[in-house]
């Protein structure tokens, strides 16, 4: 994995003449928060930096959360068991979840540059919130750490 994320920035950087890294997160049945998490699930990254979602665990996906983006940032959504990318292409804060686990709460944060859009990110999350039975809190933890 890490060799091959390696060689994913050199190659990156070879074509586009610019440094972009590429980021893993894993998809997984159990982590250091807990039950059904993206780990890491709190990325500091830069705009032209990709993240790839890797299904660790099956029967998981990762799709943005709409609205909870930078204003005209590129959307994903990916299919269950499967890894996606995505290009990271307007500063702010990105809310990602896995469409099965939204109960539990298995939700992502990902921060491109600076968190210019943070509050209003943290007051349109309600009604994402409202869907969590379990992990109320997580979101809220990991919005606060993406300061
Ligand atoms: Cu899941």
């Amino acid at each position: 994995m890490k060799l091959k994320s390696l060689v994913g920035v050199a190659l990156m950087c070879l074509t586009t003449g610019a440094w972009a890294a590429e980021i893993i997160v894993e998809m997984k049945n159990a982590g250091a928060d807990g039950v059904m998490v993206f780990e890491p699930a709190v990325v500091k990254a830069e705009v032209g930096d990709t993240v790839t979602f890797v299904p660790t665990d099956m029967a998981h996906n990762s799709e943005l959360v709409p609205g909870l983006a930078p204003e005209g940032a590129t959307s994903w959504k990916g299919v269950i068991g499967q890894p996606v990318s995505v290009t990271l292409d307007k500063e702010g804060v990105y809310v990602y979840q896995c469409l099965p686990h939204v109960v539990m709460a298995m939700v992502g944060v990902i921060v491109a540059g600076e968190p210019t859009n943070l509050d209003q990110v943290m007051a349109d999350s309600a009604a994402l919130k409202g869907r969590f039975a379990l992990n109320k809190d997580r979101l809220d933890n990991y919005l606060g750490q993406a300061k």
